[in-house]
């Protein structure tokens, strides 16, 4: 069988015209070609889990319009320092007797101090412990940082481009996307595995999605890990009211981001309680292989973990964890 169009040129860097045609194909082709790139790099029926837990909330100096935690917006939350190592261990122990083997921490930093470096190095070793592969999300590293981070046995460091370079500065005006790249940049470089994606839904037009994906699938390598996170729209928060992203068109971002990324993990990740049970089988269909399980994303709701074990069931999908199978509590 020919391969899908968009796999005939590998390692030709991603157009923004090469990548808006895949978009604009009749929904079954876009579909067909992404579920054939899928088999072509991953077992059809298998989804990686995740567990996240914020280890510090809110307070946050940064502007991110979409963000419940930034001090700039009134969302009711609760400031949290950053969590004990006890306490985190705990919540790692509890992930893991569900079934979740990576455990991903987040931050609301701008950037960590480096004695926060060494804070939240002792909570990674303590994960790891465990037997938990890691993944933190800290906000903007120097390279010595990475370093650190690297050193210390991190496996992930999640760091998102959030849209496309033109829409930037109408969600976010208080660092560059090129601090973002330079971030991106250190944690590869320290030899640390990358989860770089986005969020739709944001107001951001089509192009805005395919700029963004362009951006995700030109960083060399690719990242590892891509999630794709619907806005979870938060009161208080200036995007709030946004209107609502038509769900084929999330599901067409999808199955965009597993072609143009075949060996990437697309993670189906916030905005989970927003959909349908039938979306989501559309964004599995479409290539999507991780999830985030468990009730909580950082500090919003997500799908209940018994609605996953079934939904899970119901589309005959395994969890897995490093493709082996792994089973869910
Ligand atoms: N402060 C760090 C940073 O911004 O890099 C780490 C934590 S931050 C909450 C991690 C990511 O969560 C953001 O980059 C953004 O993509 C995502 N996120 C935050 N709020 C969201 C929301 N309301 N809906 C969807 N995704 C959101
Ligand atoms: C990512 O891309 N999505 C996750 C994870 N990386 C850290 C975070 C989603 C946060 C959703 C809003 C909240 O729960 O605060
Ligand atoms: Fe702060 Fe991260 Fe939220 Fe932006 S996304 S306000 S940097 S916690």
């Amino acid at each position: 069988m020919a391969k899908p169009s968009a796999e005939r040129n590998p390692g030709t860097a991603w157009t923004l015209d090469r990548a808006r045609a895949l978009f604009q194909q009749p929904f079954n082709d876009l579909l067909f070609d992404a579920q054939t790139v899928h088999r072509r790099h991953f077992p059809a029926n298998q989804v990686q889990i995740s567990t996240l837990l914020s280890i510090k909330t809110g307070g946050c100096p940064e502007d991110c319009k979409y963000c419940p935690q930034s001090i700039r917006y009134d969302t009711g939350l609760e400031k949290q320092a950053l969590m004990p190592v006890e306490e985190v261990v705990e919540a790692a122990r509890a992930a893991r007797a569900r079934g979740a083997t990576r455990f991903c921490m987040g931050a609301a930093w701008r950037r960590p101090k480096d004695r926060d470096i060494d804070a939240v190095i002792e909570r990674v070793a303590a994960v790891r412990d465990l037997g938990m592969e890691t993944c933190l999300t800290l906000g903007m590293l120097t390279r010595e940082q990475a370093d650190r981070l690297a050193g210390s046995g991190l496996d992930y460091y999640n760091h998102n481009l959030d849209t496309s370079p033109e829409y930037y500065s109408e969600v976010i005006t208080t660092r560059s996307y090129e601090d973002r790249l330079e971030t991106l940049a250190n944690v590869q470089q320290a030899g640390m595995k990358v989860c770089c994606g986005g969020i739709v839904g944001m107001g951001e037009k089509r192009d805005d999605r395919v700029g963004l994906l362009v951006q995700l699938a030109n960083l060399s390598p690719q990242p590892q890990s891509v999630p794709i996170n619907q806005l979870v729209q938060v009161k208080g928060t200036p995007l709030d009211g946004s209107d609502p992203l038509d769900p084929l068109e999330f599901v067409r971002t999808i199955a965009a981001a597993r072609i143009m990324m075949p060996k990437s993990v697309v993670r189906l990740s916030a905005g989970r309680t927003d959909m349908t049970d039938e979306l989501q089988a559309l964004c599995f269909f479409a290539g999507a292989n991780s999830i985030f399980y468990g009730d909580k994303l950082l500090t919003t709701d997500n799908p209940e973990a018994q609605h996953d074990r079934q939904l899970f069931e119901r589309l005959g999908l395994a969890a897995t964890a490093d493709g082996d199978p792994v089973q869910l509590a």
